[in-house]
């Protein structure tokens, strides 16, 4: 059974982001758009929790139920929400096109009711030496989250 996900990004940019998954075998086809980035990467990640009670902040570590270090989206140690960086051009809209094996829509990597957080700085993918490198990327603040949901079917 094919699963649809939908999380709409709120906070000092804003977003909509679809994940999209065939079977509970298959890649997770991340599609979207992001507004109003500062140009350059910013870390894109599954947070924990589906909590924004505390803002962003709430949405807890990155998804990591297999208790790994911090890592790139194609490394083999890497957190389950690992999925790197978007990059924004100058200005305007910045698409998001992602495919992921380790995200589910189901099971015990299922991303659904998490977080997805996008940051103010790019995400060094857990090589860039500082001391936060293996748990976030040293990606700073946290500028826009939404709680990923099942979406509607068509
Ligand atoms: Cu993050
Ligand atoms: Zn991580």
């Amino acid at each position: 059974m094919p699963v649809k996900a939908v999380c709409v990004l709120n906070g000092d940019v804003s977003g909509t982001v679809l994940f999209d998954q065939k079977d509970d075998k298959a890649p997770v086809v991340v599609t979207g758009e992001v507004k109003g980035l500062s140009k350059g990467k910013h870390g894109f990640h599954i947070h924990e929790f589906g909590d924004n009670t505390n803002g962003c902040t709430s949405a807890g570590p990155h998804f990591n139920p297999f208790k790994q270090d911090h890592g790139s989206p194609d490394a083999a140690v890497r957190h389950v929400g690992d999925l790197g960086n978007i990059e924004a051009q100058d200005g305007g809209v910045t698409k998001v096109c992602i495919q992921d094996s380790q995200i589910s829509l189901s099971g015990p990597n299922s991303i659904i009711g998490r977080t997805l957080v996008v940051h103010a700085d790019p995400d060094d993918l857990g090589i860039g030496g500082h001391e936060l490198s293996k748990t976030t990327g040293n990606a700073g603040a946290r500028i826009a989250c939404g709680v990923i949901g099942l979406a509607k079917a068509e």
